[in-house]
């Protein structure tokens, strides 16, 4: 892995653990695009310099660190203005990156289906197009080599502009002909209670999302593995049908248009009844990483949408830690996808979540009309009938709309006030 060297600012608001751990994390990130960042520099200010970022004794000692250790490229925490990468770049001998960048480039390569690929192309080009210059190569190979025509009119920069917007246009109408799709898709889910699970990077969604619904999404202990929302029935009880969806993980430091980006993350997370905060319980600042997801949720869904605390990873977690952590969530659920503790209390919250929807209710299907019967299981769960002379008591348990389409669709069905169901010598469904 190639060596290079990170930069943290420290601004008076911030705490200096705080800041180790962003740059532990970016290191993290660095190394997911092959590169090792095991020289880092922090410098304190009240404010981010409008040139270079850091101040300029520090943009010298950070050349002469570069120089010393043969450093390939420099890594800030920070997004930097396109021109403060600029200016840096013309002081150091080596390539100026920063957080977003980086995060880019495992979005690019991370990406496998067409919407994943085409909203990180669209993100990559929002990210680039202030900072056009010297980054668009690959987008004149792709144009014959259009850029080099300097010498009709335009000028270079504002040729590359103009396709890069042209670009831009283009790939917002392919992402919105995905989101049509995905509407009409959503339509058919008329009935159907919507949970997605959100989370920071690596929480374990897709893991937990694999052993509820037997799904087969990819998940490993890289971050960024999932980009595309993927929802799955899960037969979670008899009468609610409920859809799980995994989401892309967020992560402290994602610029809002990077997450305006993930449209099937963003339309499941707004349209979702209820959401899953799935929490590596065991990591060592789990309360900032949870803030951060709470950060980017309240961003993008306008009202609340209701939502349980998921505590993941809880076999990593020792007995005094747990304790403290289930006394400061009582109301949390306390997880491990891997070892599958919890799996059934979360299955029976969710449940229990969505008992609002649900009811009972008692009908008789006089004598004449039983062949009625075995429509009657279309509609819920019969959880219990006997017959008598009147003929056949039914208890049925259902969703709401379901129920009420039974009066309306079945009127030979009356409604049993009088039924006496001996839940004990009857026969159960
Ligand atoms: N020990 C332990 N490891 C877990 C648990 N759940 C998930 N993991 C591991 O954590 C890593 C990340 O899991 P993923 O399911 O890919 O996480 P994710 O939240 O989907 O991550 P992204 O898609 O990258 O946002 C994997 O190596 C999992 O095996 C758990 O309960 N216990
Ligand atoms: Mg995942």
């Amino acid at each position: 892995m190639e060596p290079v060297l990170l930069i943290g600012l420290k601004l008076p608001q911030d705490k200096a653990w705080q800041v180790d751990d962003y740059l532990d994390e970016l290191k993290m990130l660095a190394e997911n695009v092959g590169l090792d960042g095991r020289f880092r520099l922090v410098q304190k200010r009240n404010k981010p310099n409008p040139a270079l970022f850091v101040g300029s004794g520090m943009v010298e000692k950070i050349h002469q660190l570069v120089v010393n250790e043969s450093l390939t490229a420099v890594i800030f925490d920070d997004e930097l203005s396109p021109a403060q990468q600029r200016n840096l770049e013309k002081i150091l001998p080596v390539p100026v990156y920063d957080r977003t960048f980086i995060i880019l480039t495992i979005f690019s390569e991370r990406a496998k289906t067409k919407e994943a690929r085409t909203q990180v192309e669209l993100a990559q080009l929002k990210y680039e197009y202030p900072r056009l210059k010297k980054m668009w190569s690959h987008l004149h190979r792709q144009m014959g080599g259009i850029g080099g025509r300097g010498g009709e009119g335009e000028k270079q920069l504002e040729v590359d502009r103009r396709i890069a917007r042209q670009k831009m246009e283009r790939l917002e109408t392919r992402l919105d002909r995905f989101e049509v799709g995905r509407n009409q898709r959503k339509k058919q889910r008329r009935n159907i209670q919507n949970v997605s699970l959100v989370g920071y990077t690596n929480a374990g969604k897709s893991t937990l999302m694999n052993q509820l619904t037997k799904a087969n999404v990819e998940a490993d202990d890289r971050v960024f593995v999932t980009l595309d929302a993927t929802s799955r029935l899960w037969s979670i009880d008899p009468v609610l049908k409920v859809v799980l969806s995994d989401t892309v993980g967020f992560i402290r430091k994602l610029p809002h248009d990077l997450v305006a980006s993930f449209r099937s993350t963003l339309s499941e997370v707004r349209d979702s009844d209820l959401l899953c905060h799935v929490i590596d319980a065991s990591h060592p600042h789990l309360l900032e990483l949870m803030e951060t997801v709470d950060e980017v949720i309240k961003s993008i869904v306008a009202n609340d949408v209701p939502h349980l605390m998921v505590f993941n990873k809880i076999d990593l977690v020792g007995d005094l830690e747990r304790k403290t952590l289930k006394r400061a969530y009582p109301h949390g659920i306390f997880v491990s996808a891997v070892d599958k503790q919890g799996l059934d209390e979360l299955r029976e919250t969710i449940v229990e979540f969505f008992s609002y929807r649900i009811q009972i209710d008692d009908y008789l299907l006089p004598t004449d009309q039983s062949a009625c019967f075995y429509r009657i299981s279309d509609y819920g769960q019969v959880v219990h009938t006997y017959h008598d002379a009147e003929g056949v008591h039914i208890r049925i348990r259902g969703l709401k709309e379901r129920l009420s389409a039974l009066g309306r669709e079945m009127p030979q069905l009356m409604t049993d006030s009088q039924a006496q169901h001996d839940l004990a010598s009857a026969h159960e469904y």
